[in-house]
C-alpha cells in the first residue's frame, strides 16, 4: 500500500474496468470513507448535514446550484464531501512542521503529499536567502507587505490573482484594494477556465453568463452535454438529468471519452439509484475528436437549414430571427458552405450519427446546451462557443422555459467574483460607481489576466503577487515558466487554507496568510456566493476554525488596506471589518443588480440576479439584438505520428488540490502519472499497454517540453487523442499556446509525441 509519505512505485498502479454509470452506492460509501479519515465521526456528522442547507454553507466544490424548493437531507456528492472533508480535516500544518521540513525537502514531495499534511494554523514567512518558512505575527506580515507594496515605482507592479472560492465580501473588498492602491492587475482562475464562455457569450447575447435556471434543465426536452465530466465535476448535475430525462427529455453528450456521469447515473439518493440500473442517461454518445466541436456545430447548422429547406417554417424560428437576432443573411450564406468530408474528418464522427444529432436538434422544442472545459480549452474556443450560440438562435432557445445556453462553472463563487469586480477590465460603469461610493479614482487601464501576469512577472516587472486563495504555481500551464517567473518578484504572498506547491515557488521574501474554510465559524458573519445560475444566496460555516490564528479573507484584506493606504484613505476599512452587512450596503450601491442586497440575500432561497435575455428577450449588445457570427471552420492538425493530449481531472482530485488516486470510473488506481490512449493508436505507434513513456509536447516555435516517466494506459478514448491529469502534465502546455480572444491556456489541445522512457515508473515529479 501506499506509505504516509504519498510515495508510490510501480507495482501499485491498477487498471480495471472502464464504468459505465456513476455514483450509487459506492460513492456513499466513499463519501463517508473520506470524511471519517479527515474528520472523525463526529466532526462529519457536524458537517455533512449542513452542506448545502439553507441554513448551512455552500460547497466548496462546484458551482452547481442548489434546489430552489424541498431540500434532501444529503444535498451534497460524493466529491462535494471529499472536498468538505479536505478543508475540515483535523490533521494540522504547524510550526514545528515548518522547522523539520526545509523548503527544498518539502519540493520534492506530490502534491498528494503536501495536501495531506492537514490544515495551515498560523502566519509563516520565508525570508530572502531562507531554507525555512519562520513563524510571523499577522501586524508584521502586514507591515511587510504594505512595505514592499508602498515601495513600487507603480502600482501596475503589484499582481493580485483571485481563487474562484473567494466570498463575494473578500472578493468585492480585495478588488477596491486593488484599485484604490492604483492597479487593475486582478487576474483570477476564470482566465483558465470559462474565459472564452464569457468572451463569447457577451459578443453574441449581451451578457457572459449562463441563461438557464435549474427548472429550464428539468423542463428541457433536449439536453447537449458538450466537453463535461458532470458524472466527477458536477455530480449533482446528474439528478438533473435524471429528472429531465423522467419528464422525457433526450440527452445528447459530445465528448472524446466515455464518460462513466454521463452513460448512466444511479442516484445514490433514490430507491432505483440504490437497488436497481441506475437511469441511463445519453442517448446519443457523439465520440468527437479533441478540438472538433466547431466542425460538430457546424455540420449540424447546415443540416438544420437543409431540413428547413425540406419543410419550410418546420426548423428555423423565423420570428425570433427577425424581432432578436443580427447577422442572419451573411450567417446564412456561411453556414451552407460546408465540405462534408472535413467535417467528418474534424469530428471523427459519421453522417449518420451528425445527422440523427439534427433531426433531434430540429424537433426539439426546449434545448438547453450544457458545457465545461472541453469546450473552453482550445485555440479556437471562442469561435466554437459563438458557433454553438448560433445553432441556439437559429431555433430560438434563448429566453424561452426549458431552454438558453449553461456554461457549467467550476469554483464554488468564481462567477460571483467576477460580478464583484474580480476582473482585469471592468467597464466604464462599474468604475464609475466604485468611484463614487468610495471617493477614490480607479484606474481605467487595463490590467494583466493570468497569462499576461506571467509574462509579466517573467520579464521582471511583477513586485508583489498575492494569491486570494487557489494554486497559481500548480493551476497555470508551462510549470517551469511560470516557476522561474514567480522567483523573480520580491514578494509572494499566498492566502492559503492547504499547503500547496506556490508556497514553494516563492520570491525573494515569501508569506503563507493562512485563512478560514467556508465549514469554518466567521465572528464577522455569514459571507454570499454565486452559482453557477446566477443564484445569490447565504454561506455559514459552524465549526471551530482549524487554529485560533486564522483570519478570514475579508478581514486579511481589509487590514492589509489598513496598512497599506493608511489612515486617510476613505474607504471604511475598519467597519467592514467587523460586520459585512456594511460590506453589502457597498456592493447594494455598486454592483448592478445587487440593489437592497442585504435583505434579499436573507431570502428562503436569496435572489436571483437579472439575465435580460433569459428574463426578456433583451440583448445587451451593440445592436441590442443577439449575434449570429460567422466563423471559419478551425480544428486542430495533427502531425504525423503525434497524438492530441488533453489534460484532465481524475475523480479524485479538486483542481490541484489531490484527495486521492482512485479515477474510479475510469478504473485507473493508484496512479497519477498515466496517459490514456487507443488501443488502435498505441499498435501505430508502435507503443504497448503499461509502458512507461516520456511526454514530449511539441510547440509551434520549435520549443519543446518534457514530462518523463508516465504508464501508458489503453483507453477507448477517440482515435488520435490522448489524456493525463492535470496538473502533473501542465509542464507540457506552452504558455503561449492560448485562446484567441480569451487568453485561456489551450489546455484540452497539446501536440504530444510519445517516448519509450529512459527512466523507471515513478509517481514523484
Ligand atoms: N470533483 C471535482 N469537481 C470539480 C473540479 C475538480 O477538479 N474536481 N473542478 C472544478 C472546476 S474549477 C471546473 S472548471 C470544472 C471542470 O469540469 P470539466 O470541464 O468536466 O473538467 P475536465 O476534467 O477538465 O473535463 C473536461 C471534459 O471535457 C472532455 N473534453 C476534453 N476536450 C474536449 C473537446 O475538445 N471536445 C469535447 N466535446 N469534449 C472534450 C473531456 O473528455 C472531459 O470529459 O469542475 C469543477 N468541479
Ligand atoms: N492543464 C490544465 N490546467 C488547468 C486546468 C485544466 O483543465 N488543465 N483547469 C484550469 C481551471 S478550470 C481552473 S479553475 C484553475 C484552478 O486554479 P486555482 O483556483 O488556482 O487552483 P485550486 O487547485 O482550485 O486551488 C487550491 C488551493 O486553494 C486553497 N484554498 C482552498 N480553499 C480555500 C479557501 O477557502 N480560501 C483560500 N484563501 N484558499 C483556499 C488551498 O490552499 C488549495 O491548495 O486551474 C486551471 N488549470
Ligand atoms: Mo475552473
Amino acid at each position: 500500500m501506499r506509505g504516509p509519505d504519498g510515495e508510490i512505485d510501480e507495482a501499485e498502479l491498477r487498471v480495471g474496468e472502464v464504468h459505465d454509470h456513476a455514483a450509487g452506492m459506492t460513492a456513499v460509501g466513499v463519501s463517508l470513507k473520506r470524511a471519517y479519515e479527515q474528520m472523525g465521526v463526529a466532526r462529519t456528522v457536524m458537517t455533512l448535514p449542513l452542506l448545502n442547507q439553507r441554513h448551512g454553507f455552500d460547497c466548496p466544490g462546484c458551482a452547481w446550484p442548489e434546489s430552489q424548493g424541498r431540500r434532501k437531507p444529503a444535498e451534497f456528492c460524493e466529491n462535494g464531501a471529499k472536498a468538505v472533508a479536505e478543508e475540515a480535516t483535523t490533521r494540522r500544518v504547524t510550526r514545528e512542521f515548518f522547522a523539520a521540513h526545509p523548503i527544498a525537502e518539502l519540493a520534492t514531495k506530490t502534491d498528494y503529499w503536501l495536501g495531506q499534511q492537514g490544515r495551515l494554523t498560523e502566519p509563516m514567512v520565508l525570508r530572502p536567502g531562507g531554507t525555512h518558512y519562520e513563524p510571523i505575527s499577522w501586524e508584521a506580515a502586514f507591515a511587510l507587505m504594505a512595505g514592499e507594496l508602498n515601495a513600487m515605482t507603480s502600482p501596475d507592479e503589484a499582481l493580485f490573482y483571485t481563487s474562484g472560492r473567494t466570498s463575494n465580501e473578500a472578493a468585492f473588498l480585495y478588488q477596491l484594494f486593488g484599485r484604490s492602491l492604483g492597479t487593475n492587475n486582478l487576474p483570477d482562475c476564470s482566465n483558465m477556465c470559462h474565459e472564452s464562455s464569457g468572451a463569447a457569450l457577451t459578443e453574441t447575447i449581451g451578457i457572459g453568463k449562463g441563461s438557464v435556471s435549474l427548472a429550464d434543465l428539468h423542463g428541457a426536452d433536449l439536453i447537449l452535454v458538450v466537453g463535461q465530466n458532470p458524472g466527477t465535476n458536477h455530480p449533482r448535475m446528474l439528478s438533473a438529468l435524471e429528472e429531465a430525462k423522467r419528464g422525457g427529455a433526450s440527452i445528447i453528450s459530445v465528448n472524446p471519452l466515455p464518460e462513466a456521469g454521463l452513460m448512466r447515473f444511479k442516484d445514490p439518493q433514490g430507491v432505483r439509484g440504490v437497488l436497481g440500473g441506475g437511469t441511463a442517461l445519453t442517448d446519443v454518445f457523439c465520440q468527437i475528436r479533441l478540438g472538433g466541436d466547431l466542425a460538430f456545430f457546424k455540420a449540424i447548422a447546415a443540416r438544420l437549414f437543409a431540413l428547413e429547406e425540406q419543410a419550410p417554417g418546420t426548423v428555423l424560428d423565423r420570428e425570433f430571427l427577425d424581432r432578436h437576432t443580427h447577422g442572419f443573411d451573411p450567417y446564412r450564406v456561411q453556414a451552407r458552405d460546408v465540405d462534408e468530408k472535413e467535417l467528418l474528418a474534424a469530428t471523427g464522427l459519421t453522417s449518420e450519427l451528425l445527422d440523427e444529432v439534427a433531426v433531434r436538434f430540429a424537433r426539439a422544442e426546449r434545448i438547453v446546451l450544457c458545457w465545461a472545459m472541453g469546450l473552453t480549452q482550445h485555440k479556437h474556443s471562442v469561435p466554437t462557443i459563438r458557433k454553438a450560440v448560433n445553432l441556439l438562435l437559429l431555433r430560438g432557445m434563448i429566453g424561452k422555459p426549458g431552454a438558453g445556453v449553461c456554461p457549467v462553472r467550476g469554483h464554488s463563487n468564481v462567477q460571483g467574483d467576477r460580478t464583484m469586480g474580480i476582473c482585469e477590465k471592468m467597464p466604464e460603469s462599474f468604475l464609475a460607481a466604485l468611484d463614487a461610493e468610495f471617493g477614490i479614482t480607479s484606474p481605467r487601464k487595463h490590467g494583466y489576466d493570468t497569462v499576461d501576469g506571467i509574462r509579466a512577472m517573467a520579464r521582471g516587472e511583477i513586485r508583489v503577487f498575492m494569491g486570494m486563495g487557489g494554486n497559481f504555481a500548480r493551476a497555470t500551464p508551462d510549470t517551469q515558466v511560470t516557476e522561474a517567473a514567480l522567483r523573480r518578484c520580491l514578494l509572494t504572498v499566498q492566502v492559503s487554507t492547504k499547503l500547496n506547491r506556490s508556497h514553494l515557488a516563492t520570491g525573494d521574501t515569501a508569506l503563507i496568510l493562512p485563512t478560514l474554510g467556508r465549514t469554518e465559524r466567521d465572528p464577522s458573519g455569514f459571507v454570499t456566493v454565486e452559482d453557477s445560475m446566477s443564484v445569490v444566496h447565504r454561506s455559514r460555516g459552524r465549526l471551530r476554525p482549524a487554529s485560533g490564528h486564522l483570519l478570514s479573507e475579508p478581514v486579511i484584506v481589509c487590514r492589509l488596506a489598513r496598512a497599506t493606504l493608511g489612515a486617510g484613505h476613505p474607504g471604511p476599512w475598519e467597519e467592514f471589518e467587523t460586520g459585512y452587512d456594511r460590506v453589502r450596503e457597498a456592493i447594494a450601491r455598486v454592483v448592478p443588480g445587487c440593489e437592497d442586497y442585504n435583505t434579499r440575500v436573507r431570502g428562503r432561497n436569496g435572489f436571483v440576479l437579472p439575465h435580460p435575455p433569459r428574463d426578456s428577450r433583451e440583448f445587451p449588445t451593440t445592436t441590442g439584438k443577439a449575434h449570429l457570427t460567422v466563423n471559419e471552420l478551425t480544428y486542430p492538425r495533427v502531425p504525423e505520428g503525434r497524438l492530441l493530449l488533453q489534460t484532465l481531472r481524475s475523480h479524485d482530485q479538486y483542481n490541484t488540490t489531490i484527495y486521492g488516486l482512485s479515477d474510479r470510473y475510469r478504473g485507473i488506481e493508484n496512479a497519477r502519472r498515466v496517459v490514456m490512449v487507443h488501443p488502435g493508436d498505441l499498435g501505430q505507434l508502435g507503443l504497448r499497454d503499461g509502458q512507461t513513456v516520456d511526454l514530449v509536447s511539441e510547440w509551434t516555435d520549435g520549443t519543446e517540453r518534457r514530462v518523463t516517466a508516465f504508464r501508458v494506459v489503453a483507453y477507448p478514448t477517440a482515435r488520435g487523442c490522448a489524456a493525463a491529469y492535470y496538473p502533473e502534465t501542465n509542464p507540457l502546455v506552452p504558455l503561449d499556446s492560448v485562446a484567441d480572444t480569451s487568453n485561456t491556456p489551450a489546455s484540452k489541445s497539446v501536440v504530444v509525441r510519445l517516448e519509450p522512457a529512459a527512466g523507471p515508473f515513478r509517481e514523484n515529479p
